[in-house]
């Protein structure tokens, strides 16, 4: 069976975890924090790494292309390639010019340490550029896009709320308020997998933030 390991707190492993979930494939979760993971599965030490009978892998966008690949079945993915790559370029975007710009905002937003004003200052202008280009590109119609529930989908509900508070924390303002987000996480979070990965996340971040003391 295939093994899931990281911890539940991570976005980046929830979204694989909500993809798994979707596809309804059998999976195990292995909880290893930040500092407790295999190298040799993971060399930057980041999660989520999966483990299966042919080796290791990590990185998320790796790993649910290739569980999309094994497990047809229920796809994330449409089947024509336009679409597909339609699906992926947003998954790139979000995580590529939203998450890893506010990425630099976490340590003052959720674990109590300090972002320089030079750094709140750079990712600001690079947010200004761009949630506006993200919001050309996302349809929220209901779903990211296109008319079914997609890996955008997955990348979508585990990072843009992260976006969303961050910069409420750091800026004062959500910048990704006049954008349909509330509304769409609304709607995502009638899903049973996304309430099942939610919940698991609220109780995993109270352990990590209780072992960072
Ligand atoms: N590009 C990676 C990003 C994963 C990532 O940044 N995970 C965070 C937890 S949410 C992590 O492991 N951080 C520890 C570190 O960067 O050393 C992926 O898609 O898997």
């Amino acid at each position: 069976m295939l093994k899931l390991c990281g911890f539940a707190a991570s976005n980046y492993y929830n979204k694989v975890k909500l993809g798994l979930l979707e596809k309804n494939v059998p999976f195990e979760e292995v909880l290893a924090w930040i500092g407790e993971t295999d190298p040799a599965a993971t060399p930057l030490g980041k999660v989520p790494y999966l483990l299966t009978e042919h080796g290791p892998l990590c990185e998320s966008q790796a790993i649910a292309e290739y569980i999309e690949a094994r497990y047809p079945e229920s796809p994330l993915l449409p089947a024509a390639p336009y679409q597909a790559a339609k699906v992926r370029e947003l998954v790139v975007f979000m995580e590529l010019y939203l998450e890893l710009t506010v990425r630099e905002l976490y340590p003052e937003a959720f674990f109590g340490g300090k972002v320089s004003d030079g750094v709140k200052a750079r990712q600001h202008k690079l947010l200004t550029r761009y949630i506006p280009g993200f919001a050309r590109l996302a349809q929220f119609s209901p779903f990211m896009v296109g008319d079914t529930f997609t890996l955008a989908d997955c990348a979508a509900v585990v990072h843009l709320p992260l976006v969303s508070l961050a910069t409420k924390i750091i800026y004062g303002q959500d910048m990704l308020a006049d954008l349909p987000v509330k509304d769409y996480l609304k709607r995502m979070g009638e899903r049973p997998t996304v309430q099942k990965v939610n919940a698991d996340r609220k109780a995993n971040t109270e352990v990590m933030l209780s072992r960072r003391g």
